[in-house]
């Protein structure tokens, strides 16, 4: 049924609602047997470029110089680095310090969230090494101790990370304690469920397949709904000086 011009998705200047009717897909450079749909960039006013890849069997991601993050959504996929092939499969993520080379291919069609960032030194810290895990063996903690609003975090908490990639897991029902407002941006990818998202001062319906991004001090708020818990996947920058 055509929408007659209708969509969820919005775009505003501290703020983005991208819902999956309009998603464009495109090629990117080196990129074979796939493509990606380019959820947020610099170009929108963001300091992190994220996308989500959608692989054929055999298909594979295109370098990058930047420190790239990569979850994987459905499928399998193999990575190799550092000499090493590692199996991946829904839940498994990697972190790519920047400059390391490395291949990423599908094993079987794959849908991957990439994020990709120019990463900002600290002196006197070494840049972070390469870390590959699977989501299942973060152990989860409570938010502020709401055990309704359980937080995995995906990165080590340790200063040589400049960005923080968490998944937050609501119960129906569970919200976040406050209206926050940070000097942080977020990424985040709707992973199950949905809910109503509070940016900056809309309210909007958001529900599975949606990608939000959240500019520097953009007023957010989530509240689950529904029967089954609410899940994203969730970036953000992290332990650098708001000056660097
Ligand atoms: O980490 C965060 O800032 C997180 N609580 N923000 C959010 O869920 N919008
Ligand atoms: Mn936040």
């Amino acid at each position: 049924m055509h929408k007659l011009g209708h969509t969820r998705s919005a775009n505003q200047r501290d703020h983005l609602l991208h819902t999956p009717d309009t998603f464009v897909r495109t090629a990117l450079p080196g990129m074979t047997a796939g493509t990606a749909i380019v959820h947020i960039s610099p170009a929108a006013g963001a300091a992190f470029t994220q996308y989500t890849a959608e692989l054929e069997s055999g298909g594979s991601l295109g370098p990058t110089t930047a420190q790239r993050f990569v979850y994987l959504l459905s499928g399998t996929a193999e990575l190799t680095v550092e000499g090493a092939t590692h199996a991946l499969q829904s839940g498994s993520y990697a972190y790519l310090p920047p400059g390391v080379v490395h291949r990423l291919r599908a094993t079987q069609a794959a849908r991957i969230a990439v994020i990709e960032k120019a990463y900002v030194p600290q002196s006197r810290v070494a840049a972070p090494a390469l870390l590959i895990a699977n989501e299942e063996s973060v152990t989860p903690t409570a938010l502020g101790g709401e055990e309704d609003l359980q937080v995995r975090g995906l990165l080590p908490d340790n200063p040589a990370f400049d960005f923080a990639v968490n998944t937050m897991t609501y119960q129906p029902g569970a919200a976040l304690s406050m209206v926050e407002v940070h000097v942080m941006e977020h990424g985040l990818l709707m992973l199950e469920g949905g809910g109503i998202y509070r940016l900056g001062d809309q309210w909007y319906p958001v529900t599975e397949g949606d990608f939000i991004w959240m500019g520097p001090f953009c007023p957010q708020w989530f509240g689950a709904l529904g029967k089954q818990p609410a899940k994203y996947l969730i970036y953000k920058d992290w332990n650098r000086h708001p000056l660097t």
